[in-house]
């Protein structure tokens, strides 16, 4: 009687993944009827284990509400790419899907993934076959389990990156969910020989909620370590990849007006050695399953499971299930969370170019054709070169011989993708998630608001000298964070149609939240508070200092969130 009490007030997305037979739902159903763009109601919920959301054209909608039209249905769908690592041969495979069955861009998101948009319901499945036949997959992009891995392209320290970036991809192997629905629905592949499904992890109920891993290697924090479930910081000794340190609890979403959600950065709580790191991840997951809240949904990332409990708790069961303790965090050191431009060298002695894309939008416009430039990149790298999809939506051309350097130059030049002098410091270090008009959730414009937002502010700063430093600004057009606005240095998150609420004073290493410095302000009204506040940065700033830090330092904004907490030092850390 109490369990059925208790099963009762569960979120109604446990039921449906519950009854769904391990994904399974009516989506085979949905995707064959004719009358309508949409699918079955669970079944949207359900698709997006399998790497798709059902989303409709938010500009289109009033016209075809006159119309009496349904929405234009369409679907997202995103590519999982751990470390965000493709060859040249699936960057064309997955260029031409974008113009054969999506909107003809592609968006290289804040997860280092791909994302197609404008997918018509009877595109769905060839488009994610077609990405399968690329080897790449679509499975647990989205949906309650562990998220796309994201791994640091680091392309400085290339020898303990490739180390850590061979472990991204065994956890993102490792935690893949084991249903055999995906290919069935996707691939037509039969079940074998009749086997019932099993997640020995997940099991049938899968995660409370999503889940995200990623791996970093400092002094680079450009994967934002923190916003993650799960961070494992990898930690070097005598050139060696040693092991990682652990944090957990970090998350960006809150909800306007819910004081019981709220942006949380990951705590470090120890250090394990790289030969322990999946046992101990797995057995974090694991208490996440056991203990996350299935009731409200708002309260049930990892962040929230440990508030409740408190961080020892969390520690001590971690380490009850473990059997041993995991040790005390070991000395580490960020120095920013942004994108280094241009080539730099790796210590395996190829060349990385990484190449600013604004927003991750790859589009081909006028006088600046981003996206045929890369085609004809990818055409003429040879085999061993890379294309590496940074977390701040940017792109590494990576592996590069030096003799190959200035054909890839010239490429980019013929296309108008080099030398823009609209790339201010403000720009190389802005993101901006999707938002309207594709995102449900979206109060505001986001990805094709800021660029213009951008053009004002950099007037501004010119006026001040300051055109070229590198100040991080992140827009997102709700308070999920997507584009991880709580980190930006400036941080705006939209309220309503043009109105966006300020935040200011995030560390720009990624290891403190920004703080709530004004409402609901305009684009007038944003370019009023922060004209002064420039000037006065230009004239008060220490040595070195960055603006996260001088709008602290000079009280503009209080530090109202705690830093990133590390339970405790080793002795020689
Ligand atoms: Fe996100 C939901 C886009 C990274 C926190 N996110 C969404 C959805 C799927 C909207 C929805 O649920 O209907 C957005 C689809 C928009 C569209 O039209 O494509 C969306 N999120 C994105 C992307 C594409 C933003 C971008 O422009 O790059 C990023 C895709 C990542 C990927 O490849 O997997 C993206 N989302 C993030 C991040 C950043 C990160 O992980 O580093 C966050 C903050 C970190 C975190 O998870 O806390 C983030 N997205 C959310 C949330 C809030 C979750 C929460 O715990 O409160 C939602 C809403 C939800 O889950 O209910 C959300
Ligand atoms: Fe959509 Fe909000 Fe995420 Fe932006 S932050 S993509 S508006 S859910």
């Amino acid at each position: 009687m109490d369990e059925l009490l208790e099963k009762q007030k569960l979120s109604a997305d446990e039921y449906i993944k519950e009854k769904s037979n391990y994904l399974r739902g009516t989506i085979k159903e949905s995707l064959s009827n004719p009358l309508t763009g949409a699918l079955h109601p669970d079944d949207v919920k359900l698709i997006k284990y399998h790497g798709s959301y059902q989303q409709y054209d938010r500009d289109l909608d009033s016209e075809r509400k006159r119309q009496k039209l349904e929405p234009l249905y369409q679907f997202m769908v995103r590519v999982r790419v751990p470390g965000g690592i493709t060859t040249p041969e699936q960057w064309l495979a997955l260029d031409k899907l974008s113009d054969t069955h999506g909107n003809g861009t592609m968006k290289l998101t804040t997860r280092q993934s791909f994302q197609f948009h404008g997918i018509l319901k009877r595109s769905l499945k060839p488009t994610i076959k077609a990405i399968n036949e690329t080897l790449l997959s679509t499975i647990a992009t989205c949906g309650d389990v562990n998220r796309n891995v994201m791994c640091n392209p680091n392309p400085y320290q290339s020898q303990i990156h490739e180390e850590v970036y061979g472990i991204a991809a065994k956890l993102s192997e490792y935690f893949t969910p084991k249903t055999t629905a995906y290919h069935e629905i996707w691939l037509d592949q039969e079940k074998v020989g009749g086997t019932p499904d099993r997640e020995p992890l997940y099991t049938e109920t899968y995660l409370p909620r999503k889940f995200k891993i990623a791996l970093t290697v400092p002094p680079r924090n450009d994967i934002d370590v923190f916003a993650n479930d799960l961070g494992l910081i990898a930690i070097e000794e005598g050139n060696e990849l040693v092991g990682f340190n652990v944090c957990v609890g970090g998350g960006l979403g809150s909800t306007f007006g819910d004081d019981t959600t709220y942006a949380r950065l990951a705590d470090v709580i120890g250090f394990v050695s790289k030969e322990k790191v999946i046992e101990v991840s797995e057995t974090i997951i694991a208490i996440q399953r056991d203990y996350g809240n299935r009731v409200n949904r708002r309260n049930a990332r990892l962040k929230y499971t440990i508030d409740k409990g408190g961080l020892e708790w969390f520690v001590d069961e971690l380490n009850s299930r473990l059997g041993w303790e995991i040790e005390s965090p070991r000395n580490y050191h960020f120095d920013t969370n942004g994108d280094e431009y241009g080539w730099l060298k790796g210590t395996n002695g190829k060349w990385f170019y990484t190449l600013f894309v604004e927003n991750g939008r790859v589009k081909d416009e006028k006088g600046y054709k981003l996206k045929k430039a890369l085609r004809e990149v990818a055409l003429v790298l040879n085999k061993d070169a890379d294309m590496r999809l940074t977390g701040n939506q940017n792109l590494i051309i990576g592996n590069i011989e030096e003799k190959d350097k200035d054909v890839i130059e010239v490429i980019l030049a013929q296309h108008g993708v080099l030398n823009n002098p609209k790339l201010t410091g403000l720009r190389l270090n802005s993101m901006a998630c999707v938002a309207l008009n594709t995102c449900s959730l979206a109060f505001a414009e986001a990805e094709r608001y800021l660029p213009s937002l951008i053009d004002k502010l950099d007037v501004l700063l010119t006026k001040n000298g300051l055109q070229t430093d590198e100040i991080n600004i992140r827009m997102t057009g709700c308070p999920n964070g997507c584009g991880r606005s709580p980190l930006g240095e400036i941080g705006l998150v939209g309220r309503a149609v043009g109105r966006y609420n300020l935040y200011l004073g995030a560390s720009h290493n990624g290891d403190r939240l920004n703080t709530l410095y004004k409402e609901m302000l305009s684009e007038e009204g944003i370019l009023e508070t922060l004209d002064p506040i420039f000037s006065a940065y230009a004239l008060e700033r220490g040595e070195g200092e960055h603006f996260g830090d001088f709008v602290v330092r000079k009280g503009i904004v209080e530090v109202t969130d705690r830093p990133v907490k590390i339970l405790c030092f080793s002795e020689n850390g």
